[in-house]
């Protein structure tokens, strides 16, 4: 039964190339990241990220994830392989499992984390809106967090906390604290970086991903609060898929790194 639980669940992104051809194309996101085969590269450098005053205007459940869309406040990320264009922050969200041994997008010589958070950032040097950006090469930078089961997260709390309130698709909260999304960085700058795509429909090839190696932790009733969601909005009855409409397994699959090459900046 979980074999073919799996199975239904790895089928669903296989059909996204038939609405959006580019899910089938050659830089796509995530990748299973080879340690071994990534490149050292010295005009690589830390990456240079600053946030301050930032409030989430909405934290919604879109019936894919829980997204917190960036209201006000000011934020830069440069530097690495971003050079000195300059990306602002956009949104963050995540990505899990319905267990504790899956449910990151990227994988590293094979092994899952339970989640990833993603940082979503659009160069601010090169375009006009978040739109226009991700639809370009060149537009998209996110920083990718693997998660683990550990100790609270207390930045993470400022979300999981208010997931109860936005348990079913469609439905939206506004965060009155402020978030620093500096404190979901590793203490450890070791990245993977390489060009991908949006890991969800319309799956663009406009993200320079910069991977953290360092994994960070949550607790396992954060991670249960993110588990306790739901992929249906508020009037529809419970899908009767494998699933039952639980928020899960909310992840892409590794897709083939093709003529592409993963570069390594050691902290
Ligand atoms: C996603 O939907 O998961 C996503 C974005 C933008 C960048 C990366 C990404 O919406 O994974
Ligand atoms: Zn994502």
């Amino acid at each position: 039964a979980r074999e073919k639980t799996l199975k239904k669940i790895y089928n669903r992104p296989n059909t996204w190339a038939g609405m959006f051809p580019v899910a089938g194309g050659s830089r796509q996101s995530p990748i299973d990241i080879k340690e071994n085969s990534c490149k050292g590269d010295s005009g690589l450098a830390k990456i240079q990220v600053s946030y301050s005053n930032i409030q989430v205007s909405e934290l919604s459940n879109s019936g894919h994830s829980w997204k917190a869309q960036i209201g006000s406040g000011s934020s830069s990320l440069k530097g690495g392989p971003l050079g000195t264009d300059e990306y602002v922050l956009e949104q963050f969200h995540c990505h899990w499992g319905k267990v504790n041994d899956r449910g990151s997008e990227h994988t590293v010589d094979g092994k899952c984390y339970a989640a990833e958070l993603h940082l979503v950032h659009w160069n601010k040097t090169k375009f006009r809106s978040f739109a226009e950006a991700a639809a370009s090469d060149g537009g998209l930078a996110v920083l990718g967090m693997f998660l683990i089961v550990g100790k609270e997260h207390m930045e993470m709390n400022k979300v999981s906390k208010l997931l109860p309130f936005i348990q079913h698709k469609g439905q939206a909260i506004t965060l009155t604290e402020p978030v620093n999304p500096a404190a979901f960085l590793p203490k450890n700058g070791t990245y993977w970086t390489y060009a991908g795509s949006l890991t969800t429909p319309p799956c663009y090839e406009s993200v320079t991903w910069i991977v953290f190696k360092q994994p960070i932790q949550v607790s396992q009733a954060q991670l249960d609060a993110f588990r306790s969601m739901k992929s249906f909005h508020p009037c529809e009855s419970c899908p009767k898929d494998e699933l039952a409409g639980e928020l899960v397994e909310n992840y892409r699959p590794p897709c083939p790194l093709c003529n592409r090459v993963v570069r390594v900046y050691k902290d």
